[in-house]
């Protein structure tokens, strides 16, 4: 557990673009012998929530919320040596954000999470093009295929997509999660067979301990 007057001084830090001083928070928390994937959700993630409700509520520009994104990324990079710990398993899974899907901080860490214990994790990126999806699935052959969904609105492009993986890997098991879910769609991604809907990187650790 992060204690909440850290994540507020880190959340200061981030906003005002002092790199340095958000470095050394998280470098003392893995000094601490803390988790990446506390420092995933407790840190970076609480840290961008609130980033999005600052933006929402015109307390920051734009462009600080693009700048404390793109800080959280440069700090994902520092627990990389972390992440690759582990000997590979020869699993593969490949993560993506569905077309017309910007938001692609939580889909890298879940692309890391399965680096941790052992898979490939293939972050394909934001915005990924139907066929070319399609064809990074064909030449990869994962053993299980992420989507990430943050906006509701983009549901049609995550049914175009499970349709295309459905028609032409329909054995692959494929999970999907994200914020847009908060609004609906569970039920809609359920109709697949071969579809998990997954909240968090708790129940993503039970997914994959079940699938090791
Ligand atoms: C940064 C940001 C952006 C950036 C993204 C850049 C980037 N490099 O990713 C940019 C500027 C592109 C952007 C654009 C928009 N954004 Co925005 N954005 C955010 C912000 C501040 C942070 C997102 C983030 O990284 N969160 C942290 C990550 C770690 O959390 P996460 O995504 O939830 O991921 C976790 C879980 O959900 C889960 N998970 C996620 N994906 C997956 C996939 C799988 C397979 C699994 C198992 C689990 C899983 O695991 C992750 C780790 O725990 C959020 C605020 C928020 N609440 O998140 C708003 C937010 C998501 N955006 C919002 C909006 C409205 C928009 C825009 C529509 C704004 C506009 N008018 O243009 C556009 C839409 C663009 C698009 N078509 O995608 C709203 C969405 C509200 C809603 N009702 O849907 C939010 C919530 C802000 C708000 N408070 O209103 N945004």
């Amino acid at each position: 557990m992060i204690k909440n007057e850290l994540v507020d001084e880190y959340f200061e830090h981030l906003i005002h673009a002092r790199r340095k001083d958000c470095f050394d928070i998280v470098d003392s928390l893995l000094e601490n012998k803390i988790p990446v994937e506390t420092i995933y959700t407790e840190l970076f993630q609480r840290s961008l929530y609130k980033v999005g409700e600052y933006w929402e509520k015109n307390l920051i520009s734009v462009a600080t919320e693009h700048m404390a994104t793109a800080l959280t990324e440069n700090m994902m990079i520092r627990l990389q040596p972390k992440i690759f710990n582990i000997e590979r398993i020869g699993k593969k899974a490949v993560i993506a954000c569905v077309a017309n899907e910007y938001h692609q901080v939580g889909a890298k860490m879940i692309a890391d999470i399965f680096e941790m214990y052992g898979w490939d994790g293939y972050f394909v990126g934001a915005n990924t093009p139907f066929d070319a999806m399609i064809s990074f699935i064909e030449s990869h052959k994962p053993d299980t295929i992420g989507l990430s969904l943050s906006i509701y609105y983009n549901l049609p492009e995550l049914k175009i997509t499970l349709e295309k993986i459905n028609g032409k890997f329909p054995e692959t098991p494929v999970i999907v999660g994200g914020q847009a879910f908060r609004w609906g769609g569970i039920d809609i991604v359920q109709q697949y067979h071969n579809v998990d809907f997954i909240p968090s990187i708790n129940s993503l650790k039970n997914y994959i301990n079940k699938n090791n």
